[in-house]
């Protein structure tokens, strides 16, 4: 059987208030794509379907209308949460999505045959079972008397041992269901020492060791690190998909990818990543605006952001530059990182001062140059709007 792993969509992601939708549809198409041509039994979809716990309608539709693409091919999906989602969210989708063969695992329960699907191959030769373990907050892990009281350390150890026994649990009751078929795991975690991305959300995600992975499955497809990697130390194969878009300027440049698994009963799967292609890339450049300027070609399908370097530049080519096309973040490089104290009016309280009086000493501290007295009113003018704004509940 073939199955196509993917994970951490982050559908309804902006990026400094740019929308990435159309990049999501795009890489959705190249993904139904693969799936559709490598002739895949079914999907695996490892978390972090949305962004935000309450995505936007339009990251919503994107999601339904791409799972709704596979059911057309006639290609099942089988779909977990990750720390990024609601769960209760996900399970909206489940009454409609078990029409045709959308499996949503929402949560996890006792009733472990509840975590189990079963995929049949596109020739009804073989089987497979695939047994998932959404993630797992620590909130719900932990009972109030584990988590109250206890340090930190206590409240990892008492975590990672139920997660054990969840994995212990979950791959028994698969071996119950049949124990001839293909096996694969989907879980969304943090595994110890794997390297992340760049974009993840890392608060309250408690690491779990790799050797708690299951051992006597044939894959076990994870979700939550964004930057495609096999796990090492496991006696089963197991891999991070990663994200499907550079995330954020943490994953510049990384090479986005697909995995394929090829599995039969009883033998070691065979897996290949297929590199998407679609999205913009996110760059970084540094240099003189002048440089900068003299790049611009590479930045019309790309993202990028700009540090430049303090000398030679002008207010009219630092604004060329935050023009240009692709451009979303222009910063100016510290000139030597030390902090230094401006003269008598540090002393006073920040709170006693003007705006443009700590706009300009902030200017003067980073700069080591008076600002010029177009920059300070266009300053006192943007800062006047957004207080009047923020009074008014805009
Ligand atoms: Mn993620």
């Amino acid at each position: 059987m073939r199955f196509l792993h993917t994970s951490d969509w982050h559908v309804g992601r902006t990026i400094r208030n740019h929308s990435r939708s159309e990049e999501h549809q795009a890489v959705f198409a190249e993904i139904i794509d693969i799936a559709k041509r490598e002739q895949v039994d079914a999907v695996l979809v490892t978390g972090d379907i949305f962004h935000e716990r309450r995505p936007p309608l339009e990251a919503e539709e994107i999601v339904a209308q791409t799972l709704a693409d596979l059911a057309r091919a006639g290609i099942p999906s089988v779909v977990i949460p990750g720390n990024h989602d609601d769960a209760f969210r996900l399970r909206t989708l489940k009454p409609l999505g078990d029409l045709v063969r959308v499996h949503v695992v929402a949560d996890f329960t006792d009733d472990l045959p509840s975590l189990i699907v079963p995929i049949s191959a596109r020739d009804d030769k073989e089987s497979a079972v695939i047994g998932c373990l959404p993630y797992l907050h620590p909130h719900t892990v932990l009972t109030a008397a584990e988590g109250a009281g206890n340090s930190e350390d206590v409240r990892l150890r008492v975590y990672q041992s139920k997660v054990q026994d969840y994995f212990r649990a979950l791959v028994e009751e698969m071996q119950r269901r049949n124990r001839t078929a293909v096996s694969i795991v989907l879980a969304h975690a943090h595994i110890a020492e794997c390297e992340f991305g760049g974009g993840e959300w890392r608060s309250s995600v408690f690491p779990v060791n790799a050797a708690f992975l299951p051992a006597h499955v044939q894959y076990v497809a994870l979700g939550h690190m964004h930057k495609p990697q096999v796990i090492p130390g496991t006696k089963s194969q197991a891999r991070y998909a990663g994200s499907i878009l550079q995330m954020d300027f943490g994953e510049r440049e990384q090479q986005k990818s697909v995995c394929l698994i090829d599995a039969h009963p009883g033998k070691p799967a065979t897996v290949t990543t297929i590199d998407l292609t679609q999205g913009k890339a996110l760059l970084r450049r540094s240099g003189t605006a002048e440089a900068i300027l003299a790049q611009a070609a590479e930045f019309t399908n790309a993202w990028v952001e700009i540090v430049l370097q303090p000398d030679q530049r002008t207010l009219e080519l630092v604004d060329q530059v935050r023009t240009l096309p692709g451009v979303i973040a222009v910063r100016f490089e510290e000139p030597d990182g030390k902090e230094e104290r401006i003269g008598e009016s540090a002393n006073r309280r920040i709170g006693d001062r003007p705006a443009t009086e700590l706009f300009s000493d902030y200017y003067k501290l980073k700069r080591k140059n008076e600002p010029d007295p177009r920059l300070v009113a266009l300053f006192d003018r943007l800062y006047r709007e957004e207080s009047v704004g923020s009074e008014t509940g805009e």
